[in-house]
């Protein structure tokens, strides 16, 4: 997964600039101090096959199936990358807000879970996933809409104003090939990397099949199914209209 993830930023950073090709799509950013990075990257299993045999590991649908049954599909597939000294955060967020539009995901509290790989240890100092556990259970909370959670400050005070306990988050400390899950209403976010090494993390977000019009099929009663063929409708609207390959802002 090191490997393929280098592979991917190269490919990244030789475009120049943050760049789409159907549901696959770079994200660059300025780093002060570093200059151009990859920031995260979605759909890149579609150009690694390693990345493309992780997210259907016999070994994540043994961790799905008691969850989210035996017919998977999959509407998340992103890397994310935090260079040492890398301000990018993520604010604390419920990934339910993401999931849009909202008619296309049938009963989200039952049928989804995002799963996380670490591929470098994730400690605090380099920018770990925290929770708030047991956040779950609090259901759809009010965050402002037009606030994104990406490039958005690690706050505490997000949590006073929700009502929630700041001090209950925990950091979720992984080892590489560990895998972290959360619920699409668990309260988390990340912050800054002030260490010395890499924090890289492969995110893979799956749903029960027949409560989602989009995403493409992971595990179709429990086999693995490859990338292969035209790309589906998952996050990109202008997948059919606009389909790149292009530069985008
Ligand atoms: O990579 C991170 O630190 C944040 C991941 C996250 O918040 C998400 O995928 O919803």
């Amino acid at each position: 997964m090191t490997a393929a993830f280098d592979r991917i930023r190269d490919r990244a950073l030789a475009g120049g600039r943050s760049w789409r090709d159907r549901n696959v799509y770079f994200c660059l950013d300025e780093e002060p101090g570093t200059g151009t990075v990859l920031r995260y990257a979605q759909w890149t299993a579609w150009l690694e096959p390693d990345l493309e045999l992780v997210r259907r590991d016999p070994r994540l649908f043994e961790i799905l199936e008691p969850l989210i049954g035996r017919d998977i599909k999959q509407i998340i597939n992103q890397l994310h990358w935090k260079p040492p000294g890398a301000k990018a955060e993520f604010g604390f967020h419920q990934d339910s807000r993401s999931r849009r539009p909202r008619e296309a995901f049938r009963d989200l509290a039952k049928s989804y879970v995002q799963t996380g790989i670490a591929v470098d240890p994730q400690r605090a100092e380099n920018g770990a996933v925290v929770i708030v556990p047991g956040s779950h259970r609090l259901g759809e909370l009010p965050f402002d809409p037009e606030r994104p959670s990406m490039h958005e400050a690690l706050d505490k005070a997000d949590l006073a104003r929700l009502g929630v306990d700041p001090d209950s988050v925990v950091t979720l400390e992984l080892d590489p090939g560990d895998v972290a899950l959360w619920h699409v209403h668990t309260l988390h976010g990340s912050g800054p990397n002030t260490s010395s090494i890499d924090r890289r993390f492969y995110i893979n977000g799956y749903v029960t099949a027949a409560n989602c019009e989009r995403g493409e099929w992971a595990f179709r009663d429990g086999a693995p199914c490859p990338l292969e063929g035209e790309q589906n409708l998952v996050h990109y609207e202008e997948l059919y209209t606009n389909p790149g390959p292009m530069f985008v802002e």
